[in-house]
């Protein structure tokens, strides 16, 4: 998969009176490199209509496209992958359906992350990092010790996620992540374009390090 540094999920709670599209489009315009449709409420068909929606959007801009859950859906508007939990479809079934569209996996200990690994996942997302309000399944932060842990031993492509914010994100950052992902912190914020920006030049910053 094309690289990335910066990862936006819709959360539409964050942004009443603003419509998804308006504020995805700004998250790209301020450098988000993928774009990820999570909507757990929402009838199917809607899920559908605003899955149409992002991927005519991030067609435009070239930026990837990712549905959340929803394999069927992923197909039906040629997004450019999925990403799965822990309790959706097993990657070995999930990769039968989709061929090489990018896999992506939700995983919150070690040995989740070597098995995504061995599964052939594209990426693999680590976290909750700190404590969130965007996930209603609510699983213990893994804290900062789990993302050294990640970057330390496994080969693909890693995302952190849950809680990180412009505040919080040097420590993920010096604990070994080179990709951030967010979903408040982004689509809530008042300037989207320029908290997109913050957030690449820390990334940037600490990669340089490297
Ligand atoms: N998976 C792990 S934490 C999380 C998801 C979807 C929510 C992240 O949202 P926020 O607002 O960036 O904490
Ligand atoms: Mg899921």
């Amino acid at each position: 998969m094309k690289d990335f540094k910066l990862y936006a999920i819709t959360g539409e709670q964050f942004h009443p009176g603003r419509t998804m599209l308006e504020v995805m489009e700004e998250a790209i315009q301020g450098g988000c490199d993928i774009i990820q449709l999570r909507d757990k409420k929402s009838p199917k068909r809607e899920v559908l209509a605003k899955a149409k929606a992002l991927r005519e959007l991030t067609r435009r801009y070239g930026t990837t496209f990712i549905v959340n859950d929803h394999i069927d859906i992923a197909l039906a508007v040629d997004a450019d992958g999925i990403h799965l939990g822990q309790d959706d479809l097993p990657l070995a079934d999930a990769r039968k359906i989709v061929g090489d569209k990018i896999i992506g996996i939700s995983t919150h200990a070690i040995e989740e992350a070597r098995q995504a690994e061995l599964d052939g996942a594209d990426y693999i997302g680590v976290g909750p990092i700190f404590p969130t309000k965007s996930k209603e399944d609510v699983v213990a932060p893994v804290t900062t010790a789990y993302v050294s842990q990640v970057a330390a031993e496994i080969g693909i492509p890693f995302v952190a996620i849950g809680g990180i914010k412009l505040h919080n994100v040097d420590q993920v950052l010096e604990a070994g992540a080179t990709r951030i992902c967010a979903i408040s912190e982004i689509v809530g914020s008042p300037d989207i374009v320029g908290t997109c920006k913050s957030f690449l030049a820390k990334i940037n910053a600490s990669n340089a390090q490297l």
